[in-house]
C-alpha cells in the first residue's frame, strides 16, 4: 500500500484505540518479540529469526535439551550476552507511561519475551508467561537463581551437580500456572487487549485474544505487518511498535 494512502488509515485507526483505551476500566497488553526488534534483538520468525540455521522450534524443547545441551546452551548464552548491551526502546516505555497513567489495578502486561526489557523500562505489572533469560533452573534439584554474569559452555548447579538450564519455557512445556492464571483473570476482565508484536501462531498465549473476546473485550494490534490474530482482532494499527505506541500515547495526552 503506498504511504500516502496508509497515514490517514493509520491516523483514523490511532484515534479509535486511543477512543477505547480513554474509555477502558482496565487494560491488558500482550508483547512479543516484535516490541524489542527495535531494541536490536532478533525476532523468532522473521527474516533473519533463525539461529546458526536452526528453527526455534529444535533448540528451544526440552528434547532438543537433552540430545544437545552445548547448543541449546549456545543459543542462549549469545542471547544472554546480546541482552547485557541494550536497551527499551519508545514502544516499551509509551506501555510504562500507560500504566502510570492508568494507574494501579487497571493495567497488566503480559509478556512472552524473556529479555526483561518491560521492567527496565519502568513497568510495574509485568507477568513473564515464558519466564526469564537471566534466570537458571538446575534440572535435578530445580533451584532458581538469576545470574547476569558469564555462565560456563555447560553451566552445572552447585549444590547438586546436574546440569543448569535456562528459566523459560520450551516446546511441550507448561507455562509457569501462577502467572499463567493471573495473565488469564487480567485479560478477561479487561475492556481492551493491546497485541504489540507477536505473530501469534504459539499457543496458550496467543489464545488470550480467544479470552479477551469471550468477555466482549476489545482487541487492538500493533504490529508491522498482518498477522495470524488479524482477523480476529477488532483494529490493526500497522507500523513499529516503537513508532505507533508513543503515537497512541500522545493522542491520550497528559493525565
Ligand atoms: C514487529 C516489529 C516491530 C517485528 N514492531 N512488530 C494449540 C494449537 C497449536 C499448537 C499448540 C497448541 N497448544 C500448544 C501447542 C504447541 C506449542 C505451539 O504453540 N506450537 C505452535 C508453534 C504451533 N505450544 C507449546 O508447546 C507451549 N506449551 C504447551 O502448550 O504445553 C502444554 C502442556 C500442558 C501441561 C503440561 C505440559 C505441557 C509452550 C510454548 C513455549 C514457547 N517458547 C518460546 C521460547 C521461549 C524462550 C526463549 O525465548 O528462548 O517462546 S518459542 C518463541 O515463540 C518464544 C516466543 O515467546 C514465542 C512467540 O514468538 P513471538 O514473540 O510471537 O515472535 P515471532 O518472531 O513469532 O513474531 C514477531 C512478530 O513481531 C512478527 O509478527 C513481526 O511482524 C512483528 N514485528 N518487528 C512491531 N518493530
Ligand atoms: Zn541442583
Amino acid at each position: 500500500m503506498p504511504a500516502d494512502q496508509e497515514a490517514p488509515h493509520l491516523e483514523a485507526a490511532l484515534n479509535q484505540a486511543a477512543e477505547w483505551l480513554r474509555q477502558a476500566a482496565s487494560v491488558a497488553v500482550l508483547t512479543g518479540a516484535g516490541v524489542s526488534a527495535e531494541s536490536g534483538i532478533s525476532t523468532f520468525r522473521d527474516a533473519g529469526g533463525l539461529w546458526e540455521g536452526h528453527r526455534v522450534e529444535d533448540v528451544a524443547t526440552p528434547e532438543a535439551f537433552r540430545r544437545d545441551p552445548l547448543l541449546v546452551w549456545k543459543f542462549y548464552n549469545t542471547r544472554r550476552a546480546n541482552i547485557q548491551s541494550v536497551r527499551p526502546n519508545p514502544g516499551h516505555f509509551a506501555l510504562a507511561e500507560l500504566e502510570r497513567q492508568l494507574g494501579p489495578g487497571r493495567f497488566t502486561l503480559v509478556t512472552q519475551n524473556v529479555d526483561g526489557l518491560h521492567r527496565a523500562a519502568g513497568s510495574q505489572r509485568v507477568l513473564e508467561i515464558h519466564g526469564s533469560i537471566i534466570r537458571v533452573r538446575c534440572v535435578g534439584c530445580e533451584k532458581r537463581e538469576t545470574r547476569t554474569d558469564a555462565l560456563a559452555e555447560l553451566p552445572r548447579c552447585q549444590d547438586c551437580g546436574d546440569l543448569l538450564r535456562p528459566d523459560v519455557v520450551w516446546f511441550h512445556e507448561a507455562l509457569p500456572e501462577e502467572v499463567w492464571e493471573q495473565a488469564m483473570v487480567a485479560v478477561y476482565e479487561a475492556s481492551v487487549l493491546l497485541v504489540v508484536g507477536t505473530s501469534a501462531v504459539v499457543y496458550p498465549a496467543a489464545g488470550l485474544i480467544e479470552v479477551s473476546r469471550a468477555n466482549r473485550g476489545r482487541v487492538i494490534e500493533v504490529n508491522l505487518n498482518a498477522t495470524a490474530a488479524s482477523e480476529r482482532v477488532d483494529l490493526s494499527l500497522f507500523g513499529p511498535s516503537g513508532e505507533v505506541l508513543p503515537r497512541l500515547m500522545k493522542l491520550l495526552g497528559p493525565s
